[in-house]
This record gives structure tokens, C-alpha cells and sequence, in this order.
């Protein structure tokens, strides 16, 4: 939170940052937090009335999202960032042991998983979530990134960027971005863009919004892929 774009963001008075430590709500004489589960097995499970106690404190009055990070929550993306940056104010609970006692559940307003693997804990979780959404807000991204622009904003992965030099160890920058033709440039980047979509995430090139240029262009990779696999070259 000291570097880079959420330093910005919280210098520029866009977004401030606090964390509580839930310990802080346990009333016992060990400032316990978890407790082991009903009906046995491993591991521990965080007790509610602490996790209740700390909600309470933090969100005071006020409505706002109170959003648990939790494996078992709907997956974080793009639009789910888009929607969180609406509100001014967001209260982000991090899981922690094996999970939270289920009850808790009555006092979030959503859970959200960052995708299919296993964290420690909520904590980077978080992190993740806040990072997304503080890009998302109004003034954080410079003019020449202005998040609209970015991957995942168009629904398509972004096209390959070179500086210079324009040969390094025998790999060459592609002639047409050197060639001043914007044009050409603009439509090889499209290109560019729909193939790696296409060959890494055809999950995201069903969702999209083409063109029928797009579409003629994805005709052109299809045939140049199919092409070189028949030759056994490599596509990319
Ligand atoms: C990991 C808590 C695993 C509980 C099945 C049976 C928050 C997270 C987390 C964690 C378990 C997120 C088990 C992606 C994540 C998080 C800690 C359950 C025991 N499983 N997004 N027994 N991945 N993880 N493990 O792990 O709190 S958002």
C-alpha cells in the first residue's frame, strides 16, 4: 500500500486504507479468535461472535458492502471490480485457520473467492480486490492508461508491446510497428489481440462484442494456426 498506484491513490485523497486487527475483539484473557469445530475433525474455525464484534465496529452506521474473502465465493473479476468501485466505502473481512463459523454469513453482504487455488488466508485476497477496484476509481490511472483501456475492459487480452532496441539477440520488432502506418498498426494489434485471446482464453472470445472485421480477422488466425500446424511449425 506504500508503492506505486495505491500510494498515489491514497496521496491523491482517492482511497484511505485501514486495517483492524480482529484479535481486538476477542474479550478473552488470551484475545482468543478461533475455536475448534462442532462435530470434530482439524483445524480451527473463527468465532462469529468476535467476527460480528469486529463488523460491527468497523462499519459503525453506515450500509456499505461488508465482503468476506472466502474460497467459496463468487469468483472476483473484471466486472465484480467494476461494481465495487460504485461504492464509497468498502469493509473486507479476511478468513483466516480453515474457514469462519457459518453464521457470519448473516452478517456480510457477499463473499468473493480470487480463483481456484489455496491461499493462507484472505489477507492477499484482499489485496487483490483492492487493487482492482482502486484502478477502477475516477483519476488513479494516468491519461495514457485510463483503465477503460485496458485488457479485460474490450473483453480481449492486450495485443504484444516492444521498445527499443529493435534487434536484441536476433529477435526482431515487427516491421509494421515500425512503419508508421498507423493504420496497419492499429489493425495488426487488433490481430494480435484476437490470437491470443483465441489460443489462451476462448472462454473470453465467446463473451466479447466483435466486429465483422473482428470476425474476418479470427478467420485470418484460424487459417494461419491450422496452416502451421500442418507445417509443424509453432503458431506463436
Ligand atoms: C483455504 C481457508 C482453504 C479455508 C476442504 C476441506 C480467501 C482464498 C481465501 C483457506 C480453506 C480466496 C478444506 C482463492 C483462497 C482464503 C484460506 C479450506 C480446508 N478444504 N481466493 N477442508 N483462494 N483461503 N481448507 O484460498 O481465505 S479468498
Amino acid at each position: 500500500m506504500q508503492h506505486s498506484m495505491m500510494w498515489k491513490a491514497q496521496q491523491m485523497g482517492a482511497l484511505t486504507f485501514y486495517t483492524h486487527d480482529i484479535r481486538a475483539y476477542s474479550t478473552t484473557a488470551y484475545r482468543q479468535v478461533d475455536d475448534t469445530p462442532y462435530g470434530g475433525g482439524g483445524g480451527m474455525i473463527m468465532k462469529v461472535d468476535v467476527l460480528v464484534r469486529a463488523i460491527e465496529a468497523v462499519r459503525g452506521d453506515d450500509t456499505c458492502p461488508v465482503i468476506l474473502t472466502s474460497p467459496q465465493g463468487r469468483v472476483f473479476t473484471h466486472n465484480v471490480a467494476l461494481e465495487l468501485a460504485q461504492h464509497p466505502r468498502l469493509v473486507l473481512l479476511c478468513g483466516h485457520y480453515e474457514g469462519v463459523d457459518e453464521r457470519v454469513r448473516h452478517f456480510i453482504t457477499d463473499d468473493i473467492s480470487i480463483g481456484d487455488y489455496v491461499l493462507t488466508g484472505g489477507e492477499l485476497a484482499a489485496m487483490v480486490i483492492i487493487d482492482a477496484v482502486v484502478r477502477q476509481l475516477d483519476g488513479v490511472l494516468g491519461a495514457e492508461g485510463g483503465a477503460a483501456n485496458e485488457s479485460h475492459a474490450d473483453g480481449l487480452l492486450e495485443h504484444p508491446h516492444y521498445t527499443r532496441p529493435a534487434s536484441f539477440r536476433g529477435l526482431d520488432v515487427p516491421d509494421v510497428l515500425q512503419s508508421g502506418n498507423h493504420e496497419a498498426i492499429a489493425k495488426w494489434r487488433r490481430k494480435q489481440a484476437l490470437a491470443r485471446t483465441w489460443q489462451h482464453r476462448p472462454d473470453l472470445l465467446r463473451r466479447a462484442q466483435l466486429s465483422e472485421e473482428d470476425k474476418y480477422l479470427l478467420g485470418e488466425v484460424a487459417r494461419a494456426a491450422a496452416e502451421a500446424r500442418r507445417d509443424g511449425r509453432q503458431f506463436f
